[in-house]
């Protein structure tokens, strides 16, 4: 797939968000998260919304911003998936979680955070074994069953039936378009069953802060489709930093992890591509990456943090190990104009791609 575009790669992909990441990816000609680490709430919703027509993902570590509001309704969750609909990006809650089975799908989905209803994707640290990454899927399914509703229409012309999901080839398994196809076939068989999933949306939308939302430059609302209601997991397969324990063994079982919940797994969190199997299509998101500064060369070595972190460049993560989305955080934040940063990273990010699969 290091040649596939993200275009065709949307159409073919098993994970409904990663088909919609990819369409998005395609249409703002961007594979660039932005890691917000910021301190508090107002510069998070302040940054999101600044840099937001450059991104895809927006990275977050909630546990690290102070003055997070945990109202369900109008809270800073509710605010962050706002702007995330307005702007086209997705949110990625970098939880790392890592603990249990009963653990992990506790604090996704419970305590104040409640992490599973305003982050799209999250990541988890495998190292307690797979029981977690089946935990996480578990909790995921339960949600997004509560949290929709169907609607059926049947046709009855004549034929046999079956469901309006094209790739569900076995009606069998379908359970509501059996239960459809037998109260229909009393009268005659039926050709289509068309399911239409509602998402409940809050009746009022979250009140964004009048202050964010001038602070926008141009054009505010977007014309991006809602999201499916999906949520998505990250495997953490390879870290940036120095001296860490993510062996190759280790990197194959994760890989293996993956495989076993396509329908929840959208892909890793690492340094490569990991797609081997002719049937991988698995997204990568890579933290650990710096462009030298403005002046300087195109290519120049970047210097790591000082605390173990090591930066690469978007050229060499893209371009050469094959990943797809470079996450940038102090590149960004700690620019003179994050904005005309974040452009910039988009730009060189979006060239090693295109260079890629030329
Ligand atoms: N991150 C890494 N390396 C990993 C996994 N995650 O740096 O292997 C996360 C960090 C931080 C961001 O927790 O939020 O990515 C990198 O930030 P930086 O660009 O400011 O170094």
């Amino acid at each position: 797939t290091l040649k596939g575009t993200f275009a065709q790669r949307s159409k073919t992909v098993t994970h409904p968000l990663t088909a919609y990441l990819f369409r998005l990816m395609d249409l703002k000609a961007s594979n660039l998260c932005l890691s917000a680490d910021v301190a508090t709430a107002r510069e998070l919703l302040s940054i999101a919304n600044r840099v937001g027509p450059f991104i895809v993902v927006l990275k977050t570590h909630h546990d690290m911003v102070s003055g997070w509001d945990y109202d369900p309704e109008f809270g800073t969750g509710k605010k962050l998936s706002a702007l995330a609909r307005k702007h086209g990006f997705l949110i990625f809650e970098d939880r790392k979680f890592g603990d249990i089975g009963n653990t992990v799908e506790l604090q996704y989905t419970s305590g104040s955070a409640k992490i599973i209803e305003w982050a799209h994707i999250v990541n988890v640290n495998m190292v307690p074994g797979k029981a977690s990454v089946t935990s996480l899927a578990n909790a995921a399914k339960k949600w997004e069953e509560r949290s929709h509703y169907s609607v059926k229409t049947s046709v009855s012309v004549g034929g046999r039936s079956r469901g309006s999901n094209e790739d569900d080839e076995d009606d069998e398994d379908d359970d509501e378009a059996d239960v459809a196809a037998t109260s229909e076939g009393r009268k005659g068989s039926i050709v289509s069953v068309t399911t239409v999933t509602h998402q409940y949306e809050p009746a009022v939308s979250p009140r964004l802060d009048k202050t964010i939302l001038e602070e926008d430059s141009g054009e505010s609302v977007s014309s991006f489709d809602e999201p499916p209601s999906d949520r998505g997991l990250l495997i953490l397969a390879q870290m940036s930093s120095e001296g860490n324990f993510m062996d190759e063994r280790y990197t194959n079982a994760c890989v293996e992890a993956a495989r076993e919940h396509k329908d929840f797994v959208m892909g890793f969190v690492s340094q490569q591509s990991l797609n081997t199997l002719p049937e991988d299509d698995f997204i990568h998101m890579t933290p650990g990456c710096q462009l030298p500064p403005e002046e300087e060369e195109e290519g120049t070595e970047v210097k790591g943090d000082g605390k173990g972190q090591q930066y690469n460049t978007p050229q060499k993560l893209v371009g050469i190990a094959g990943t797809d989305i470079v996450i940038v955080g102090r590149g960004i934040l700690k620019a003179g104009d994050p904005q005309e940063e974040a452009e910039r990273y988009r730009s060189a990010a979006w060239k090693a791609y295109t260079e890629r699969v030329r």
